[in-house]
């Protein structure tokens, strides 16, 4: 019996670079929730996409010689392959270049112009074409983009506005009314801040196609085209066929799940838009916080990005899926740490969960030939287990349903910890022994009772290991067939779990990881790219052009030839020679370079080399450099300048 419907939304992610772990994260949080409610018995939508218009995508696409086309084709694929491989099965995949889409995009503009809500005026603005947007003088920090930190260009043009200033009140007004329309809290109130500071004004939702035309044309001047966020938010109705079709009749309002960093566009454009073109909000905006890398913000240029298809390869998607939603507070940062990580995969699966099913299915394998024995009377202990198996399941669903999922994760874990205390007290081994084989049928059987339960409610966060725990208890169960499979029903009926079927003998859902070894293994790939990010940030540093300098600079700069005496490779720096080098300054100098994987340090000695000898002192390792050996390196190749000729030591060069 189907009881309602549920809609969630994820972002849909801009391509201009690889899916990593926030997009997983967030998609993983949004098919978990209609999972949940798919077992709440509700008919469920769940859908994601790719935004892949604007100057950001034209700007990526340049950097790899492709068409804009050709470009978000190739990167919209990796994010709808990326999916199943985390078990995300989304039922809609919205690109912003779908033909439906745009058409919609299109009506929805009309509608808010011809309400009135938009007009054409001349605008400077700071832009930053990292968040596609125009910032004002007041949003700006120390003149700086406060997602970016770089210096945004000011732009003055011609463009079409949005009256979002004329829905603002109103919008305060819903916000204060309606206390779990932006959730948790925190983000309410960063809201409210927002709308009551008084910085935000009319939305420029139009660009000039003089200076972009990677866009949706606007349907009222076609020398124009849309603004990506007015295109963007549009998605969320236009996969449901807004107007006419079934699904947005069927699914709209629905739920949206988005991190911090785009409250405003969802918590005020999008509103203000649905406001003005006449449409039912959202009924929720649901908001979380930030991953972070051991506390500094993932960014592939430090190299520290965590790649979630290595991650389900290492160690499977089921305790990839349950480590993210069980260690971020939904709505707090987290950190991503290998040690917390493996940590919570031995602690949680293996040692609790793992270990119930693998003790209990052997125990059963033993004392009853794998056969779900027939339980008599229950004893005060069996009665109070199985209080707490309801009241998790209770709880679980009151926290999943208020988005609070590692709490909700708490609930259950606190029973399967509950049921290995229940294993030690009633301790079947000793009631085998003592010959009690009624009571020994009666523990067994309630603990694979409760195991079902736990295996069915862990199906929206584990989906594969739920159905491999549900089939060693002997049940076959198609979530995907058999979706009013409603938890409701379950928690007050032990009756599930028939007496006399065969069950599996053994259980190995979750191994053990060896930490040790695999902790060695994921430093030694983090070591590696961060190295690979090293180098290409060097590159782009060694091609970016210079700024000029004057003669004068130039001549200040002392560059003189000397011959090297010795080097030899410096303790504990694979990567640098310690050379001594003449001058002509009476005393040989000490000089450190980074050429150790390029030369031999026995191939240098007699030979001359260039060097700036004015530079302050760097002590490495303890040792001191005093200058700097000149180098030319193209593409990881290193050669040292030498003089054509040899020179007397102590040359100089200009
Ligand atoms: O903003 N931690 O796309 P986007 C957690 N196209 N989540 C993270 C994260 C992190 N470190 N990094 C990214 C856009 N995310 C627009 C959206 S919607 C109409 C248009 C997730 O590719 C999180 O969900 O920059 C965040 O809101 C989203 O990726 C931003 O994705």
């Amino acid at each position: 019996m189907q009881t309602g419907t549920y809609y969630v939304t994820t972002p849909i992610y801009y391509v201009n670079d690889n899916p990593h772990l926030g997009h997983a994260y967030t998609t993983i949080v949004a098919d978990a929730l209609a999972r949940f409610h798919k077992l709440l018995g509700e008919k469920t939508l769940f859908s994601t996409g790719t935004d892949e218009h604007g100057d950001k995508i034209v700007k990526a696409a340049a950097k790899h010689g492709q068409s804009p086309q050709e470009f978000v084709d190739t990167i919209s694929g990796r994010f709808r392959d990326l999916w199943p491989r985390l078990q995300i099965a989304n039922d809609r995949f919205v690109r912003t270049t779908d033909p439906h889409h745009i058409k919609v995009v299109q009506a929805i503009m009309q509608k808010v112009y011809d309400r009135g809500d938009i007009y054409f005026g001349e605008f400077g603005g700071h832009y930053c074409t990292g968040c596609e947007r125009f910032y004002t003088e007041k949003e700006l920090v120390d003149g700086l983009c406060p997602q970016h930190l770089t210096k945004p260009e000011f732009i003055k043009e011609k463009n079409y506005f949005f009256k979002m200033s004329r829905y603002l009140p109103w919008l305060k007004q819903y916000v204060e009314e309606h206390p779990d329309f932006i959730r948790p809290e925190r983000y309410r109130k960063e809201l409210l801040g927002m709308l009551e500071s008084g910085a935000l004004e009319d939305l420029c939702i139009s660009r000039p196609k003089s200076r972009l035309t990677w866009g949706i044309e606007l349907p009222f001047d076609s020398n124009y085209v849309t603004y990506v966020w007015f295109d963007a938010l549009v998605n969320y109705i236009s996969l449901l066929g807004y107007p006419d079709g079934e699904d947005y009749k069927t699914f709209w309002p629905g739920e949206h799940i988005v991190a911090k960093d785009i409250l405003k566009p969802h918590g005020i454009f999008w509103p203000t838009m649905l406001r003005s073109a006449g449409l039912p909000l959202y009924n929720h905006l649901n908001v979380h916080g930030y991953w972070l890398m051991r506390d500094t913000k993932m960014s592939k240029s430090l190299g520290n990005v965590v790649d979630p298809v290595r991650m389900t390869e290492l160690f499977g998607s089921d305790a990839f899926r349950y480590f993210l939603l069980r260690e971020m507070q939904f709505g707090s940062d987290a950190n991503f740490n290998y040690e917390a990580f493996i940590g919570r995969l031995n602690t949680d699966l293996a040692n609790d969960l793992g270990n119930l099913f693998s003790r209990v299915l052997s125990m059963t394998a033993k004392y009853e030939n794998s056969i779900v024995p027939q339980p008599r009377d229950k004893t005060d202990d069996d009665r109070a287990i199985m209080n707490d198996c309801a009241d998790s399941m209770r709880n679980y669903i009151k926290l999943f349903e208020s988005m609070q999922i590692a709490r909700a994760l708490e609930a259950i874990w606190e029973l399967v910890r509950g049921l290995n205390k229940y294993v030690d007290t009633q301790a079947p081994w000793a009631l085998a022994k003592e010959g009690k084989t009624e009571r020994l049928k009666t523990v067994l059987y309630v603990l694979l009772a409760c195991m079902r339960k736990v295996a069915l409610v862990l199906w929206p966060v584990m989906p594969h290991a739920a159905i491999t725990m549900l089939r060693q208890l002997g049940q076959d169960i198609d979530y995907g067939q058999n979706p009013e499979l409603i938890i409701d029903d379950e928690i007050n009926c032990f009756g599930g779990l028939y007496p006399g079927i065969s069950i599996a003998s053994s259980s190995n859902v979750f191994p053990r990881i060896d930490a040790k070894v695999m902790l060695a293994q994921l430093e030694e790939e983090s070591r590696a790219m961060q190295e690979k990010a090293r180098k290409l940030q060097a590159e782009k540093e060694a091609s970016a052009p210079r700024p000029q300098v004057t003669f004068d600079v130039f001549k200040s700069c002392e560059l003189r030839v000397g011959t090297v005496l010795s080097c030899e490779k410096l303790k504990g720096a694979d990567r640098i020679l310690k050379f001594s080098i003449d001058f002509g300054e009476g005393e040989p100098r000490q000089i450190l370079s980074g050429i150790a994987q390029h030369y031999e340090p026995e191939s240098l000695p007699g030979t001359q080399v260039c060097a700036i000898l004015n530079l302050p002192p760097r002590t490495i390792r303890g040792a001191q450099s005093n200058g700097m050996i000149l180098t030319a390196e193209k593409d990881g190749r290193v050669v040292l300048i030498r003089p054509e000729q040899p020179m007397p030591n102590g040359s100089l060069l200009g």
